[in-house]
C-alpha cells in the first residue's frame, strides 16, 4: 500500500516540494555557437531536470534590471550590451540542492579559473562571455525565475 501512496498525485507534489529550483541562462555567446544541446545534455547527465525553457532576446532595460546588483561595477555597460547582443535561452532547473549543484557544473566566473569539465571551462570564451548564468542563492533563484517565467510555464 505504501508504494501505491508514494505514486499518487498528492505525494508527488509533496516530494516536489523537497526539490529546489534555480534559474539558468544560456548566454548569447553559447547560443551563437550552437551549444544549447551540449549544455542541456550536461545539465541532464548531472541529474538536474529542465522544467521550464524558452528563447528570447533581452532589451537593454531588461538586462539593466536583471543585473542591477552590478550597476556600479566597471563592466556593467559592457555586460548589458553583451547580454542583449543575441538571443538567450532561459531555463528553470529542478533538483536536490540545485542552486549549488548548477553553480558547481557552471564553474568559476572566469573560464580560465574554472575546474575541468565545467560548462565555463569547456565552452566559456572570456570572463564576460562565459556561456551561462546560474542563480547564486535560493532567494535570488525565486526572484530570477519570477523575472522570466509565469507559473504556467514551469512543469
Ligand atoms: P557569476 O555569473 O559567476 O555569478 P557575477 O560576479 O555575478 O558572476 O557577474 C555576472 C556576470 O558579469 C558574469 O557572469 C560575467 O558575464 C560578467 N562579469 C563578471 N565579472 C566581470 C569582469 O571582471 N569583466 C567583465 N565581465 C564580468
Ligand atoms: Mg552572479
Amino acid at each position: 500500500m505504501t508504494s501505491i501512496c508514494l505514486l499518487n498525485g498528492n505525494s508527488f507534489k509533496l516530494w516536489r516540494n523537497f526539490m529546489d529550483l534555480t534559474l539558468s541562462i544560456i548566454k548569447p555567446d553559447a547560443v551563437k555557437r550552437s551549444l544549447i544541446g551540449s549544455i542541456n545534455s550536461l545539465i541532464e547527465k548531472n541529474n538536474m531536470k529542465i522544467v521550464g525553457q524558452k528563447m528570447l532576446k533581452l532589451s537593454i532595460e531588461d538586462a539593466q534590471n536583471f543585473y542591477s546588483v552590478h550597476k556600479d561595477r566597471a563592466f556593467f555597460d559592457d555586460l548589458c550590451n553583451y547580454m542583449t547582443s543575441g538571443p538567450i535561452v532561459v531555463q528553470v532547473l529542478q533538483g536536490k540542492s540545485v542552486v549549488t549543484k548548477y553553480r558547481e557544473l557552471m564553474g568559476s566566473t572566469n573560464p580560465e579559473n574554472a575546474e575541468e569539465n565545467t560548462i565555463r571551462k569547456l565552452y566559456g570564451v572570456s570572463v564576460e562571455e562565459n556561456s551561462v548564468h546560474g542563480s547564486d542563492s535560493k532567494e535570488n533563484a525565486k526572484i530570477e525565475i519570477d523575472f522570466f517565467f509565469s507559473k504556467r510555464e514551469i512543469f
